[in-house]
């Protein structure tokens, strides 16, 4: 029996005398013990950043009694398992030094039994800061390396296998947490040793072969031992022998149940279960084919996921940590994020490299909800090493992070690193040594390639993110949008207008993106009143992008009337977030089967902080949230303006042909309607169409007479999208007499709106928990909305905590 060494630990400082004998939960980490025992404020209140510095400029003890009985010590090793442990840590057992450990993308694993005994044992886990531990490294390597400065606060990460976000990134505090974040257990071994079950699909005609391949080692004198195997009912029997390290088994599964993604199909999961030497293994799998195809065709070279035979058309964000203090990383939290996920449409997510390798209740959670998943491996934005200290240690990792990973049905994708070839083109050190860095990146990328190759033939390995493909490996900011990934930084970085997305269709788009500043609710949970300030220094505090305040307000001079008010300049920020991403996923989306995939940056956030999230650290949906809900709609309706006039598209993802209905309408911005038109469409599985047309010289002399706003059902789904004829700043909005009134019945909470000139961006904002169904939309006399609460406060709460905006009053 596995016995949890999960709990209550002691914590203690090793410079500070003082702070002995504090409660620490492990899994945890040592800033959040520190804040439960009053020992530091909350970290992520206004600047207390910089006040808790000192915890990750120590170093830790942290340590346990534990009893164990002379029966459980009759096994013939004993094997302490940690994961998670971050990072340069020495672990003792009744004062001996059993190992040192310095990678927290490892599972690590020690047979600890020769240092146990019967009754009370103790065991100390010295946890080392990591900043000198890097400068360490950093000193013995044959030539410099440049890290990632700008984002990290600390040098030298890049020489330290620790999530290199720890350190400041430009959306997360710099704490330089320490702790183990994962499980501690001992596990008894009596016969068998099992290192890992592996699975492999295989396809034909009738249906799917499963291999199960279980890899082990015996230890015990007798040299046999027994294992079962279980899949769909049935069940293997296996003897293992001390020859052999791996045995095997094939399932054949006739009319397999498929898994999908999401929006395509069921996500069908299937059971596997492994019992051994009273070790029981189970996995949840997912029965499908799966392909990466990037073809050459007539616009330069395809990148696209197919999955059952069926192109995907990727749609969704990229993912970072869930928390900077990992102690509150808690399931019920990741099932929120990624639920919300799925709720604004999205079929897949990018595990960014600067973060960590998901915990497992991530990618069940993947599976299950049918979110895709293209992972990078974990190396971001600076240069690294390629020593055969640092290449043995990472070959490890990758090792271990493909065989934890690759029986999961969500998994596209293994990706080498994010931006690295980007470091090597803009840090002075590189560029005056491009050789000798280039060969220094391929010895590393290659190492990855090649575990990745030898332990998941069934996926491709994609170098580095972006790239052009197979040893077509490009600048990050330079590259062909013809072919590869791009990151498509023109309008954020390079202050490009937002009509610059229009003017590339990248193969597949995995980061773009816009920031804004968080919600009301959410800045309250972290500033003081008196800073409600968009320059005070606490609210700058929470802004880790160079420039990233002034890039918010300078693009509302072009676009939009200044908000008057700091309360109207968050809600401004998150229009505008919203009206960027949109411009880009929406046109991209017509310029299906070019575009089959598009990933913005970033879906959550850390902490709270002003950044490029779709949701926040509250959990709370910004405006682009539910405007996402709808731009990755599988059907989804959107204008486009070109030479000849403005056009009406229809995009349909789905894998049946569909009917849309309803009418476009052209309005004045007092709500006279000028004129209307309806629309009933067949539109095919997987296609774009365009629909309806206004030619340019009809509309010349009349933009500013009103908007176009389409408005059509696809059975039972509301498809609405609006045209605003100029930036929102030249448009004569009207002062609409938004009316709304909280209701409840058959235990439902709604919002109704209503009004009798049109408003934009109409949004809902509750000060509690929970959402809405849709928020930010464009409300027009003749449509009242009804919009449900989803969340759990009462109706009372709504009717208090409820605020509603629109454009107009936002200045
Ligand atoms: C990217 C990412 C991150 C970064 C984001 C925002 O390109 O890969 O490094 O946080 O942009 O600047």
């Amino acid at each position: 029996m596995t016995i949890s060494l999960n709990g209550q630990w002691l914590l203690a400082c090793v410079q500070r005398s003082a702070i002995q004998d504090l409660h620490i939960n492990l899994p945890g980490d040592v800033h959040s013990a520190l804040y439960a025992a009053g020992e530091i404020p909350d970290p992520y209140w206004a600047t207390n950043e910089k006040k808790v510095q000192w915890v990750g400029e120590c170093d830790w003890i942290v340590s346990r009694h534990f009893e164990l009985t002379a029966e459980q010590l009759t096994c013939n090793a004993m094997d302490l398992v940690l994961e998670q442990l971050d990072t340069v840590a020495e672990i003792r057992i009744n004062g001996h030094t059993v190992a040192d450990f310095n990678n927290m993308f490892m599972r690590h694993k020690v047979d600890v039994l020769s240092c146990l005994q019967v009754g009370a044992n103790r065991i100390e886990i010295v946890l080392h800061r990591a900043d000198l531990a890097a400068k360490n490294r950093a000193d013995k390597l044959p030539f410099p390396l440049p890290w990632a400065e700008g984002n990290n606060q600390i040098p030298f990460m890049n020489t330290l296998r620790k999530p290199q976000f720890h350190s400041g990134w430009d959306w997360s505090i710099c704490l330089s947490v320490l702790g183990v974040y994962g499980d501690i257990v001992l596990q008894p071994i009596e016969h068998v040793r099992i290192s890992h079950l592996a699975t492999k699909q295989k396809w034909h005609q009738q249906g799917c072969e499963l291999a199960v391949t279980l890899h082990y080692e015996v230890v015990s004198e007798k040299g046999l031992a027994n294992a079962a195997v279980t899949f769909d009912g049935q069940t293997f029997h296996l003897t293992l022998d001390r020859e052999s390290t791996k045995a095997s088994v094939i399932f054949r599964i006739d009319n397999p149940r498929q898994w999908w993604p999401a929006g395509y199909g069921k996500q069908q999961l299937y059971k596997l279960a492994l019992e051994a030497d009273g070790v029981a293994i189970t996995k949840q799998i997912g029965l499908r084919k799966l392909e990466l195809v990037t073809e050459d065709d007539e616009y330069g070279q395809s990148m696209v996921v197919i999955v059952n035979d069926v192109p995907i058309s990727a749609r969704g964000a990229n993912w970072i940590p869930l928390d900077a203090m990992p102690a509150r990383m808690t399931e019920q939290r990741y099932r929120s994020l990624l639920t919300d996920a799925t709720a604004a449409n999205m079929n897949m997510l990018r595990v960014w490299g600067g973060g960590m390798y998901e915990k497992d209740i991530f990618y069940n959670l993947c599976d299950e909800l049918g979110l895709l998943v293209w992972q990078d491996l974990m190396f971001a934005n600076a240069l690294y090493p390629s020593t055969p200290d640092f290449i043995a240690e990472v070959e490890q990792e990758v090792e271990f992070q493909v065989r934890r990973l690759k029986d999961h049905p969500s998994l596209v994708l293994w990706c080498g690193d994010n931006e690295v070839l980007g470091a090597i083109n803009r840090e002075p050190e590189s560029r005056q040594h491009r050789e000798k860095h280039l060969i220094n990146y391929d010895r590393l990328n290659r190492t990855l390639a090649e575990v990745v190759e030898r332990e998941d033939p069934s996926r491709r390995f994609w170098a580095s993110s972006p790239c052009n493909g197979e040893l077509d490996i490009i600048d990050t900011w330079h590259h062909d949008p013809q072919r590869g990934d791009m990151h498509c930084w023109d309008v954020w970085d390079s202050g490009k207008e937002f009509d610059a997305y229009l003017q590339v269709t990248p193969r597949f788009c995995s980061e773009f993106g816009f920031q804004s500043w968080p919600s009301l609710p959410t800045v309250k949970s972290y500033l003081p009143e008196q800073d409600w300030n968009i320059s005070s220094p606490s609210f700058e505090s929470h802004q880790k992008s160079n420039n990233g305040n002034s890039i918010i307000t300078e693009m509302f001079t072009r676009y939009f009337r200044f908000p008057n008010g700091f309360v109207n300049m968050l809600y401004l920020s998150q229009v505008q977030q919203a009206l960027a991403v949109k411009t880009a996923a929406e046109y991209w989306r017509t310029q299906k089967p070019i575009n089959r995939g598009m990933l913005f940056w970033q879906l959550n956030d850390c902490w709270p902080v002003s950044s490029w999230s779709s949701l926040e650290y509250s959990g709370r949906w910004k405006q682009l949230h539910y405007h996402a809900r709808r731009f990755f709609a599988p059907q989804m309706a959107t204008f486009t303006r070109d030479q000849q006039g403005l056009k009406l598209h229809l995009v349909n993802d789905g894998r049946k042909n569909t009917e849309l209905k309803g009418e476009v309408v052209w309005q004045s911005w007092e709500g006279e309607i000028l004129y209307r038109e309806p629309i009933t469409q067949y539109l095919a599985a997987d296609s774009t169409k365009v629909v309806w047309e206004w030619l340019n010289e009809d509309l010349d002399g009349h933009e500013q007479d009103g908007f176009f706003h389409v408005h059509l059902h696809s059975g039972q789904q509301l498809i609405e999208n609006t045209w605003l004829p100029a930036r929102p700043k030249y448009c004569d909005l009207a002062c609409p007499d938004l009316r709304f009134e909280v209701a409840e019945h058959n235990n439902e909470i709604v919002v109704m709106l209503s009004s009798s000139k049109p408003a934009f961006f109409v949004h809902l904002e509750f000060e509690g928990e929970g959402r809405f169904e849709d928020s930010s939309f464009t409300l027009v006399p003749e449509h009242q909305r009804q919009i449900k609460y989803i969340g759990s406060a009462s109706y009372d709460e709504v009717v208090q905590g409820l605020r509603v905006y629109h454009l107009k009053q936002s200045y």
